[in-house]
């Protein structure tokens, strides 16, 4: 069975590791968000894509949800004490590899899907990760910051940098309009048999992937087989700050709101025990009745694993018999 996955960070990893102890890792693909890439001390840094590879490889660091377990940060220690631009954003030791080797190698002509194949390699990962493009597409969030005025903030200064302190006007996705879908994208998503949209933050991790020419096209073309976790849980995301981003782009915080703005390409939704109640309205949404109940909370592999097989089984119940 193949199975294609629209993916953010820290919610997609979790979900992944249960997906590929369902379905052999070598039928599922990965689209993966690049809009928070940043080019850090001359490295370009992909958070979306490293989360990805680092959960799947079994590396991450499960409590601090990005980077990698049994990491140090002694490089970027150091870069603080010189007073080195761009120092506020924590690269590991170990992480420092990762994005050594993939600037090495789009610098020698690579695009950003080879390198990313080859990072997978490197980390054994038989699942196929695609970014959502080989172009520069830049996450770009505009707030009020007073008394200074407007701000219009890469992603990462304002989540990491300002702890998504601001109050957001806008968020944008530079560079969307320019850049190319690539073909294997699209295909992943009209070729295969059940398509995952992942406990991603909706503003910032999916809605990016949504808005390259084409996805959502496709999408909609295989409306029935599209599943989507909730990654609001009682009205609150599990971590990250979708609760500030959704308002901003009239979304409601909650997994009604979420099954909304993803409606036209949605054909089954799974929220929490806790959201029980709101799946009648989902199911309004959706035109049916296809809302799987479950545990949503991943504590670890063996529940992201149960929550994979009721997403595949929601996904599944939209093919043709
Ligand atoms: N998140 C932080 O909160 N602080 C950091 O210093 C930080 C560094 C970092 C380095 C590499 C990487 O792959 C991810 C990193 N993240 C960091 C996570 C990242 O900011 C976001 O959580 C994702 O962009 C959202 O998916």
């Amino acid at each position: 069975m193949k199975v294609t996955a629209l993916a953010g960070g820290v919610g997609a990893g979790k979900f992944l590791r249960g997906l590929v102890r369902v379905v052999p890792p070598q039928d599922v693909t990965v689209v993966v968000n690049t809009g928070d890439d940043i080019v850090v001390h001359g490295l370009h840094v992909s958070p979306d894509l490293d989360s990805v590879t680092y959960w799947l490889a079994g590396v991450a660091d499960r409590e601090r949800g990005w980077g990698r377990a049994g990491e140090s940060f002694r490089a970027t220690e150091e870069l603080r004490r010189l007073g080195v631009e761009g120092s506020w954003f924590g690269l590991g030791d170990l992480d420092l590899a990762t994005h050594v080797l993939r600037t090495r190698l789009l610098l020698e002509g690579a695009t950003l899907t080879e390198s990313t194949a080859e990072v997978a390699r490197g980390f054994a990962i038989a699942s196929r990760i695609l970014p959502m493009t080989d172009d520069p597409v830049t996450t770009r969030i505009e707030v009020v910051a007073d008394p200074d005025g407007p701000l219009d903030l890469h992603f990462q200064e304002y989540w990491v940098e300002r702890g998504a302190r601001d109050q957001v006007k806008r968020v944008h996705f530079e560079g969307v309009e320019a850049a190319r879908t690539p073909g294997d994208v699209l295909d992943a998503i009209t070729q295969a048999q059940v398509v995952i949209i992942c406990p991603s933050n909706p503003v910032v991790s999916i809605d990016p992937i949504l808005a390259m020419a084409g996805v959502r096209d496709a999408l909609r073309r295989v409306r029935d087989l599209v599943v989507s976790i909730s990654p609001i849980v009682g009205g609150k995301p599990l971590r990250g700050m979708a609760d500030k981003l959704l308002p901003v782009i009239g979304v409601d915080v909650s997994a009604v709101g979420v099954a909304g703005h993803y409606a036209d390409f949605l054909g089954a939704f799974v929220v929490d025990e806790v959201d029980r109640a709101l799946a009648p309205a989902i199911g309004d949404i959706l035109g049916g009745p296809r809302v799987a109940v479950t545990d949503t909370i991943m504590v670890d592999d063996a529940a992201s694993e149960r929550l994979a097989r009721i997403a595949l089984e929601a996904g599944l119940s939209g093919s043709p018999a």
